[in-house]
């Protein structure tokens, strides 16, 4: 029997003659750094029992043509404000898998430094911005909001709140965190996409534009909310999850992988930890590992002791 199971698992290389066994899991690395470093922390717990990764650099939208598609097994950040929608998409068509939620909770939106509230009084209030987007237009004649690769509606929530505001995409984490120290060190006004547990909050002092309060049905149906006529007239979830995904095959590659997944459940000090030890105190994302997974030591056994890791 166990002779059975390794022939269909295992084969023999024909170059060296040696025992090849078991596909890598594929770990996706997305666009922001604490993605990128827990992605690798996972890796390691996974190879210390023996089982194979592989690393597949991926921007967030293929993510789910990936993971459905055998190209991607895993995918250690999938964040509320900007994924929900994709994900239980697939997750309600069968394409994917939950690997857990972590303990975290999320926050994604349009963020301000404070200095921002002196030329642009009623901040946080969203309201503020019907009266004061000349003082993000940079010499246009609207404002600027920059965002991310991520998937937002920003558009749509512009329209639906009658702002006079364009939407300037940069490429990445990267990019947006330049355009955060570039702005905040001249101290001009800036309105950008952020997230929490991030880097910034530890650094700088600012503030999420306050929305109407999230509700699904703003997504669904127009008659919802300020604005009649249309959807999306409300801000991202404020205590957003955050999930795990996985494709359908990981547990047939390996037990001991989605019940190590299962296990790596993460707080919002540990997400903020990954984004701190590269954004802000700018070590690489290999350093920046090691260091995270020596600080965590104390959790190393509940994440690498499962039955299935034998
Ligand atoms: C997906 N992100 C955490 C960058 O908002």
């Amino acid at each position: 029997m166990n002779n059975l199971k390794i022939t269909a698992l295992c084969a023999i290389s024909g170059l060296t003659s040696s025992l090849v066994c078991a596909e890598p899991v594929k770990m996706l690395s997305l666009d922001w750094t604490s993605q990128q470093v827990l992605t690798k922390v996972l890796g390691k717990l996974l190879e210390q029992n023996n089982v194979p990764v592989e690393y597949v650099y991926t921007d967030a939208r293929s993510q789910w043509y990936k993971l459905a598609n055998d190209q991607g097994d895993v995918q250690v950040e999938v964040w509320e404000g900007s994924m929900a929608s994709k994900y239980q998409q697939l997750i309600d068509a069968g394409n994917i898998v939950e690997g857990g939620t972590h303990v975290a909770t999320t926050r994604e939106d349009w963020w301000y430094p404070d200095y921002a509230e002196e030329v642009c009084p009623g901040l946080p209030d969203w309201k503020a911005l019907k009266n004061c987007h000349q003082v993000f237009a940079e010499g246009r004649k609207k404002g600027i909001y920059y965002t991310g690769p991520w998937e937002k509606p920003d558009a749509a929530r512009i329209r639906a709140l009658d702002l006079q505001f364009d939407v300037a995409k940069l490429k990445d984490g990267a990019e947006i965190n330049q355009k955060i120290e570039k702005y905040i060190a001249a101290k001009k006004p800036l309105l950008i996409f952020n997230w929490s547990p991030n880097w910034v909050e530890a650094k700088y002092k600012g503030k999420f534009v306050e929305f109407p309060a999230h509700d699904d049905d703003c997504e669904k149906k127009a008659s919802w909310g300020v604005n009649p006529k249309f959807k999306w007239d409300c801000g991202n979830p404020t205590g957003g999850w955050l999930k795990i995904a996985i494709s359908k095959s990981l547990s047939e590659k390996s037990q001991c992988a989605v019940d190590t997944i299962n296990s790596f459940s993460l707080d919002n000090g540990q997400i903020a930890m990954a984004a701190m030890l590269v954004d802000n105190q700018k070590m690489s994302v290999e350093d920046a590992v090691n260091k995270w997974l020596e600080e965590n030591k104390a959790s190393m056994d509940k994440w690498t002791s499962h039955a299935s890791c034998g």
